[in-house]
């Protein structure tokens, strides 16, 4: 279990990471190279490969292609089950918590189990809350759950704790991919206060500011998909 340890050591250190989400719907094979060289320069710790919408055995392609490229650990970050693949180093096994559908609180995830013992990869469970976003986002619409309102501050962190309280090794805190406003610091630093294990965060950071923010705020790791998918400069900003 190196990629949790990892984890682990780098918060413990105060060591922030970077995670560089691919989604397969939005990266074709031939742009891979060029976009991992990128990430290779930058001060980025991870690639998570995952996306609310993804047909079959795209990520597997996908993820094949990556490793040609980098030596970071490539982590699966699935939206359903179809997106299991062994080529990968390790998985967020997610279950939804801030929402009530059972399908992704557990029946996804029973579901997964056969699939997942015919791999090696390293399973991380990983209590996922969604934050309500001014507009809906594809988690919110693809889980048909409700995401937990920003000004409900208390319910975030009985949510995150309780995750804690399960045994869920992370906690995620997602504005949905695409998210036109960011989580804010005063929801991640009360969240963080009281956990003991570290915290994501991701959706709708788009600027090296916001992620300082949420770093100086108490996020270990921080998710970035859509600002580099939209514009690959903001790589340069982000140089090792
Ligand atoms: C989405 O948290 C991640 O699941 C990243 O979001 O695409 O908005 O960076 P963005």
């Amino acid at each position: 279990n190196s990629i949790y340890q990892n984890i682990i050591t780098s918060s413990a250190k105060n060591e922030k990471l970077l995670a560089v989400l691919i989604d397969p719907d939005k990266m074709t094979l031939y742009a891979v190279s060029g976009f991992i060289s990128k990430v290779n320069q930058s001060i980025a710790t991870h690639i998570f490969v995952g996306g609310s919408e993804v047909d079959k055995g795209v990520t597997e392609t996908l993820v094949i292609e990556i490793k040609k490229h980098t030596k970071l650990p490539v982590v699966l970050f699935p939206g359903d089950v179809i997106q299991i693949t062994d080529k990968a180093d390790g998985i967020l096994f997610l279950s939804l918590i801030s929402g009530r559908n059972p399908d992704y609180l557990i029946g996804k995830q029973v579901e997964a189990v056969p699939k997942l013992a015919t791999t090696n990869l390293e399973i991380i469970p990983t209590g996922y809350l969604l934050i309500k976003n001014e507009k809906e986002t594809s988690v919110e619409r693809v889980s048909k759950t409700n995401p937990i309102q920003r000004k409900d501050i208390q319910t975030i962190k009985d949510t995150a704790k309780a995750g804690e309280l399960l045994g869920m090794k992370l906690i995620y805190l997602e504005a949905g991919s695409g998210a036109t406003h960011a989580i804010e610091s005063n929801i991640i630093s009360e969240v963080k206060q009281q956990l003991h294990i570290p915290l994501i965060v991701g959706g709708g950071i788009r600027a090296k500011t916001e992620l300082e923010s949420a770093y100086k705020a108490g996020a270990d790791l921080v998710v970035i998909g859509t600002a580099f998918e939209d514009d690959d400069t903001f790589f340069d900003n982000l140089q090792k």
